[in-house]
């Protein structure tokens, strides 16, 4: 039962965390070439440079640039993004080692800067496209689907510096033209694609944001959004002219809420938590229009929308074809006092007692991802994808040079427990990848030792390391559960 035959299983990579190479062969820089290394508790920093030639860094949370400023690589400040892991000089072995394990689906993103370096010019960077050409093509070798994602947190700079990225309709245009390409020149060698990354992000997170929270905060906040919902579904569109056999979804960060009491104002705030953090991109994506609740959120935060006729009608033709999602913890909301708040990365709300969590906060819960399974696909009835999901956890290298990640074992076996659960339970979920299967730059702390894979890198939080690559004990485990088809795990 539960895992059909076809499942795909397999694991999932983000370029700005694992390409490196940042500048060659004509790449132009995204604002994660311009992010230190943080920690659990430090954020990581932006640095830039004034017109005066004097420098400095913001945090990257709540920092706000000095009139002139512009971001810039500085001597003397560790970027980790700029090497990654090296995947664009390692990607056959990678591929071959993913293939041992018997992947059939890789999930990656195109990094837009190596297209398109600046992102407005009409042609396309040559080397660039070259790249993933051939990513793609040993892939195939192997009989492994990509998913491919065509923005993963990096607009490039230069859209950010001379257009405002996305609070600017413009960017729309030069998405569409990015897309395009993309769509028209990896015909016959991709069929899943995915358009934004975590896309609700951007409103869910703005609490972390210090000073971003405002009311001008949220109005540029559901403003970016309306740009990329538009932007999305222009490429939906354009994918099924390009080629009816393109399946195009959208990627939630999937977090299940919870009310931390009984009194029925924590009940609606849960439900309102969910509305606006989950519910609000998924359905715009999915159902080709803004959810009643929206009006409600709007008011709430005074927002003015610029949206057209024209838009709406994009909004109806480009809906996704299926559902994807990131999961890795659940959280609590509550109109109470916080005895025991959460903290650390990314991670917010109050301590669920009832849960285990991770060196970096993230609460271990695997049937909050059958909730979640359940509950989306009850709202949206297309199929599902489990496209993120695993432990961030520092894996010790034996003398013999083996690793045991044990704890990274229990936490995905559970979790495919569950999805085979929601399976059971009518739910059409049709594949999993695990972050991070292969070590990479962590998005949010910029750490290396915040690791994920089944193939362990040989790199440091300082940069130093051979990028050798190694099987963890979660390699061969995971083998096996690709080799039974989820049925030993
Ligand atoms: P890191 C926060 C909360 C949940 C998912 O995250 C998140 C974030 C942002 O950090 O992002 C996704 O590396 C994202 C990946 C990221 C992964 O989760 O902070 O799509 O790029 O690496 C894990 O441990």
């Amino acid at each position: 039962m539960s895992f059909k035959e076809g499942f795909y299983w397999g694991g999932a990579t983000a370029a700005n965390q694992c390409e490196g190479a940042w500048n060659e062969d004509g790449r132009g820089p995204a604002e994660t070439d311009m992010l230190t290394a943080g920690s659990n508790h430090s954020p990581r920093m932006l640095t830039y440079q004034m017109p005066d030639g004097t420098t400095g860094a913001i945090p990257r949370t709540g920092g706000k640039l000095p009139e002139g400023a512009k971001l810039a690589v500085l001597d003397g400040y560790y970027y980790p993004n700029h090497d990654g892991i090296d995947f664009y000089h390692h990607y056959k072995e990678d591929i071959a080692l993913m293939a041992e394990m018997g992947f059939t689906m890789f999930r990656m993103s195109i990094s837009w800067s190596r297209i398109f370096p600046r992102g407005d010019e009409i042609e396309p960077n040559q080397k660039g496209i070259e790249f993933y050409r051939n990513v793609f093509k040993e892939l195939k070798k192997y009989n492994i689907e990509p998913l491919v994602t065509l923005h993963h947190f990096d607009t490039p700079l230069y859209l950010e510096e001379n257009y405002d990225g996305w609070n600017n309709r413009k960017t729309i245009e030069f998405f569409d033209r990015y897309a395009k390409v993309c769509f028209e020149e990896y015909k016959g060698l991709v069929k899943y694609w995915l358009t934004f990354n975590e896309i609700n992000n951007t409103v869910m997170f703005l609490e972390l944001f210090g000073d971003k929270a405002t009311k001008e905060g949220y109005q540029r906040a559901y403003q970016q959004l309306h740009y990329q919902f538009i932007a999305s579904a222009h490429a939906v569109k354009m994918a099924h002219a390009i080629d009816p056999d393109y399946h195009v979804g959208c990627m939630i960060c999937g977090i299940t809420f919870y009310p931390g009491t009984s009194d029925p104002k924590d009940i609606l705030l849960n439900r309102h938590a969910w509305e606006k953090n989950i519910f609000y991109c998924g359905d715009v994506q999915s159902k080709g229009k803004y959810p009643t609740f929206a009006k409600r959120l709007w008011k709430e935060q005074d927002v003015q929308l610029d949206i057209t006729k024209q838009d709406e009608q994009d909004l109806m033709e480009g809906c996704v074809d299926f559902y994807t999602f990131s999961y890795y913890m659940s959280t609590v909301v509550t109109t109470h006092a916080i005895e025991d708040k959460v903290g650390g990365n990314f991670s917010m709300g109050a301590k669920n007692p009832y849960l285990k969590y991770s060196d970096w906060g993230w609460a271990f819960d695997p049937e909050g991802l059958k909730y979640y399974l359940e509950m989306i696909y009850d709202r949206y009835e297309k199929p599902l994808m489990v496209v993120e999901n695993g432990l961030g956890a520092v894996d010790k290298v034996e003398e013999d040079g083996s690793i045991h990640d044990d704890y990274r074992i229990e936490y995905m076996r559970d979790h495919i427990k569950e999805m085979g659960n929601a399976i059971d339970n009518g739910v059409d979920l049709i594949a999993y990848t695990s972050w991070g299967c292969i070590d990479l730059v962590s998005a949010g702390t910029g750490e290396m030792k915040k690791r994920y894979g089944m193939i362990y890198v040989d790199k440091d939080d300082e940069g130093n390391g051979t990028f050798e690559r190694r099987k963890k004990d979660s390699f061969e485990w995971y083998k096996k559960v690709i080799q039974s088809n989820g049925k030993i795990i």
